[in-house]
C-alpha cells in the first residue's frame, strides 16, 4: 500500500476473500484473457477505429513500454486528463500494467482543479489532449508544469508542441519486464464530488474494484456478446467501472466511445453497434426522451443505468415507454458503494428507488444526527462500508477523522431510508454540495475562489431548483461597494481557471450572509428565500444554456 492509503483491516480483508468477493485479480490483466481466447473479436471501437482484443493488448503493452521508457516506476501517479478517446483506456490498462497510477480528471477540469491534483497526488506525468471543444490543455499543461514541481513531463494526445507526443510513446521498444501487481494495492485514483474546498483523492485498489467490474456486469448480465456504449465521461465511475468501459473489457464484451452524449450522434451508434448498455444522468435522460417521443426514434435492447443525481420517478416511468429501453436506477459514489434495482425488479421499485447494495457484503447503516440508527424506514444519514468502499481518502488524516466513523463507516453525507422491502431511497444530502444534475460543485470550493474578488466580502454557494439540470447554482454575495453581477463574476472565476460548470448560474447580493445560532451561514434560510420567489432574479441575469 502506498503512504497515506488506508487499508482494509486484515481480519475483513481476510472475510472478503474468503467469501469470493476479492479473487486476487488485477486490473493488469483485465484483456489478458479475452486476448487469449478471443483474439479477433472487436473489443473497443472509438473515432470511427475499432481495435480487437489482440490488437488493444498489443496496444497497451507498447504504451506501458513507453510510460516506462519516461522513468516512470510502480508506485508513481499519473493525472490523465483525456475526453472519451482510444488512447484514455490505453493509458489507463498500459499504467495499471506498469503499477503506475493513474488519477482521472474530468476533461472539463480547469488549472484550478489539476493544479491541485497533481499537487496532491504528488503526479509525476500528465497527460492530455492538445485541443479538445476549444480548449487548449498545452496551455494548461505549460501552467501545471510552472506550478507544480512534481510534474516532470507531460505527454500530448495529438499535436505535442513542445511535450511527448502520445504516439512516441508506441515507437518505444517493447518487452519490457512487467511485475504483476498485488492485488491488494492501489490501482488508481478517482476524485470525490467532495464536500470540502479541493477535491479527494479516492484510491481504488485492483481487489476492490476488480470486483466492481464484476459483480456489476453480471449483474446488467453484460456478458461477451455486449456492447457498452459510453456517452458520460470516461473518466467518471459511472462509464468507467459500473461496469462501465472497463468491465465491458474485462468481460470480453465490446466497449464503444461516443464522441458526443447527443441523442442524435449516440441513437445511430448505439444501432450501428448494437450497443445492450449504456449510463446516463438525469439532464441526458430528459434529452433522450424529448429526442424519441418528437422523432419516435428507440433504442431498443438498450439497458439505461441512470444515476449520479435525484431522477424524477415520473421521468424514471418514461424511460421504458419511450426509448423502448430497460431502466436501471443507480446510487453510485467514488468512494465505492453502488446501489442498484435489478433487471428483474417491478417497474415501480426500478422507477422510484435506488434498489439494493451490489454486495452483501456491504454494511449499511441510517443515523441520526446523533450517530444513532433510525427506526426501519425513517430518513437518516447513510454510512457504508464493504468490499469496495474506500477506508480513507488520499494524504488526509484529518479530513478521514470526520469523514469514517472510527469503525471504518464512510459518512456519505447523503440523507436516505430503506423502504419495507429493503430498497434504498435517497431523499436528500447534508453535505454542502449542489449536485448539478450529477456534476458536483462544492459549495466550499466556489466561495473560496469568489472572495478572491476585491469587493466580495463574504459569499454563500447554494442550490435553486431547475426543471432540467434537477438543482443550478445560485451565489449569494455580500459586497463592499458595487455590483458584482453574474456576467462580472463569472468571467472573474472563470479567469481563476475554474471548471466551467462551477461557474454559478445566478448570483444575489445581500447585505449581510444569514447566520445560524451557532454562527454558520444559514443556507436553509438563503435556500428558502429562492425558493420563495425571493429577490428574483431578472432573465439576463441568468446563464444561458445547459452544457
Ligand atoms: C456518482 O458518483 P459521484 O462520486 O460523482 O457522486 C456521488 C454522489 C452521492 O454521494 C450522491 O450525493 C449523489 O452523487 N448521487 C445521487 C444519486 N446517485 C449519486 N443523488 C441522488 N440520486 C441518485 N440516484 O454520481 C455515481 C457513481 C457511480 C454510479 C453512478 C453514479
Amino acid at each position: 500500500m502506498i503512504r497515506g492509503c488506508v487499508a482494509w483491516p486484515d481480519d475483513i480483508a481476510e472475510h472478503y476473500r474468503r467469501e469470493g468477493w476479492w479473487t486476487g485479480e488485477t486490473l493488469a490483466d483485465l484483456l489478458r484473457q479475452p486476448a487469449r481466447t478471443t483474439p479477433d473479436r472487436v473489443a473497443l471501437v472509438a473515432g470511427g477505429q475499432r481495435w480487437t482484443y489482440a490488437e488493444l493488448d498489443a496496444w497497451c503493452d507498447r504504451v506501458a513500454a513507453g510510460f516506462s521508457a519516461l522513468g516512470l516506476e510502480p508506485g508513481d501517479r499519473v493525472v490523465v486528463q483525456l475526453p472519451n478517446v482510444a488512447e484514455l483506456v490505453a493509458t489507463a490498462i498500459a499504467l495499471f500494467r506498469l503499477r503506475v497510477l493513474p488519477v482521472f480528471a474530468l476533461a472539463a477540469h480547469r488549472r484550478a482543479e489539476v493544479v491541485e491534483l497533481s499537487r496532491d497526488s504528488g503526479a509525476r506525468v500528465l497527460v492530455v489532449p492538445d485541443v479538445h471543444q476549444g480548449y487548449d490543455y498545452r496551455n494548461l499543461a505549460r501552467e501545471v508544469r510552472a506550478a507544480v514541481a512534481s510534474v516532470e513531463r507531460v505527454v500530448v494526445v495529438g499535436d505535442a508542441a513542445e511535450f511527448v507526443p502520445f504516439a512516441a510513446l508506441e515507437a518505444a521498444p517493447p518487452a519490457i519486464e512487467l511485475v504483476a501487481p498485488d492485488p491488494a494495492e492501489v490501482a488508481f485514483f478517482l476524485l470525490s464530488g467532495g464536500t470540502t474546498g479541493v477535491p479527494k483523492l479516492i484510491p481504488r485498489t485492483h481487489d476492490d474494484y476488480a470486483f466492481q467490474l464484476r459483480a456489476t456486469a453480471e449483474a446488467m448480465r453484460f456478458g461477451e456478446d455486449g456492447a457498452y456504449l459510453a456517452v458520460l465521461p470516461v473518466a467518471h465511475n459511472a462509464a468507467l467501472g459500473c461496469p462501465g468501459v472497463l468491465g465491458a473489457l474485462r468481460a470480453g464484451g465490446k466497449a464503444v466511445l461516443a464522441a458526443s452524449a447527443s441523442p442524435d450522434e449516440a441513437f445511430p451508434l448505439a444501432e450501428r453497434e448494437g450497443a445492450t448498455l449504456t449510463t446516463l444522468m438525469p439532464p441526458l435522460v430528459a434529452v433522450w426522451l424529448e429526442f424519441a417521443e418528437l422523432l419516435d426514434a428507440r433504442v431498443p435492447g438498450l439497458v439505461v443505468e441512470v444515476g449520479g443525481a435525484r431522477l424524477a420517478p415520473e421521468q424514471a416511468a418514461r424511460v421504458a415507454p419511450a426509448l423502448g429501453a430497460t431502466l436501471t436506477h443507480w446510487f453510485g459514489m467514488a468512494e465505492g458503494f453502488l446501489s442498484f434495482t435489478r433487471l428483474d425488479d417491478p417497474e415501480p421499485v426500478a422507477v422510484a428507488t435506488q434498489g439494493r447494495p451490489l454486495c452483501p457484503g456491504d454494511e449499511v447503516r441510517v443515523v441520526d444526527g446523533s450517530g444513532a440508527d433510525v427506526p426501519p424506514g425513517a430518513t437518516g444519514e447513510l454510512l457504508v462500508r464493504g468490499p469496495t468502499t474506500l477506508r480513507g481518502y488520499f494524504a488526509a488524516p484529518e479530513h478521514n477523522a470526520r469523514a469514517f466513523t472510527p469503525d471504518g463507516f464512510l459518512r456519505t453525507g447523503d440523507l436516505v431510508r430503506i423502504d419495507e422491502n429493503g430498497n434504498l431511497v435517497v431523499e436528500g444530502r447534508l453535505k454542502d454540495v449542489v449536485n448539478r444534475g450529477g456534476e458536483k460543485v462544492s459549495a466550499e470550493e466556489v466561495e473560496e475562489h469568489a472572495v478572491a474578488h476585491p469587493r466580495v466580502r463574504a459569499a454563500a454557494l447554494v442550490a435553486m431548483p431547475d426543471p432540467l439540470m434537477g438543482e443550478k447554482t445560485c451565489l449569494f454575495l455580500d459586497l463592499d461597494g458595487d455590483d458584482v453581477g453574474l456576467d462580472e463574476m463569472r468571467t472573474f472565476l472563470a479567469g481563476r481557471e475554474l471548471a466551467e460548470f462551477k461557474l454559478p448560474d445566478r448570483v444575489e447580493r445581500v447585505d449581510r450572509l444569514p447566520i445560524t445560532a451557532v454562527g454558520k451561514v444559514d443556507k436553509a434560510d438563503l435556500r428558502a428565500r429562492l425558493v420563495a420567489g425571493e429577490g428574483e432574479a431578472p432573465p439576463e441575469r441568468e446563464a444561458a444554456g445547459v452544457p
